[in-house]
């Protein structure tokens, strides 16, 4: 499982998706053609947190794409989840790389060359890089812009997946810069998951070079 496609990397938001059913949602960005699933809840209890981490865990497995958890290392473990994401204020990528063993996949969220070089460091297989572009999906991101990334797209050896902002408009920008981009709103805040899905990466994978 360690292999990881980190081309399309869906993260979930059920806000943004109103009264869609979100295991239905998922699949059509699966069959659109994203390459990682992560369950990002933020404002649920454990029991619904775990009960939803369950039902995507039974999705992704049929399609054989991997599901990491954001911020839970009991629910990732309790799922048998493929991995974990921290970001810098939840548990020490150190301590989840112990807790969760080598086998699992960890990201971890970073802003800028010294918390890069950190999560390497602690074990992290890709580091998340953002916010790239402005974006209304997480109001606190930190504004890190593709200049910043290129520095620590030339600085460290490690996976990368940039978020924040990305879009059908700008996912071009991308290419070189990173091994994959992280999308909420353009993928799942659209009508049709599945077109936006396989348009996104077909302008990712086509994208020349900057
Ligand atoms: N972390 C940094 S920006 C962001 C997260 C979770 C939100 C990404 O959402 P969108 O809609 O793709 O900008
Ligand atoms: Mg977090």
């Amino acid at each position: 499982m360690k292999n990881v496609d980190y081309s399309l990397y869906l993260v979930t938001d059920r806000n943004i998706l109103g009264n869609r059913d979100f295991i239905r949602c998922v699949e059509d960005a699966i069959k659109g053609g994203v390459t990682v699933v992560q369950l990002r809840e933020k404002q649920t209890s454990s029991l619904e947190f775990y009960e939803i981490a369950l039902r995507l865990k039974e999705l992704t497995k049929k399609y054989n794409i991997p599901l990491i958890i954001n911020d839970r290392v009991d629910i990732a473990l309790a799922i048998d989840a493929d991995g974990v994401h921290v970001g810098q204020e939840d548990l020490p990528a150190i301590k989840v790389r112990k807790l969760i063993g080598d086998e699992k996949i960890l990201g971890v969220s970073v802003t800028n060359l010294e918390e890069a070089y950190r999560a390497i460091e602690d074990g992290a297989d890709y580091i998340g890089v953002g916010a790239i572009f402005p974006t209304d999906t997480k109001k606190d991101a930190a504004n890190v812009g593709l200049k910043k990334l290129r520095e620590i797209k030339n600085e460290v050896d490690c996976k990368i997946v940039a978020i924040g902002g990305i879009n059908q408009d700008n996912v071009y920008k991308l290419k070189e810069l990173c091994d994959g981009v992280a999308v909420i709103s353009a993928i799942l805040g659209k009508d049709n998951i599945e077109e936006a899905t396989k348009i996104m990466k077909n302008i990712f994978y086509n994208a020349v070079a900057l």
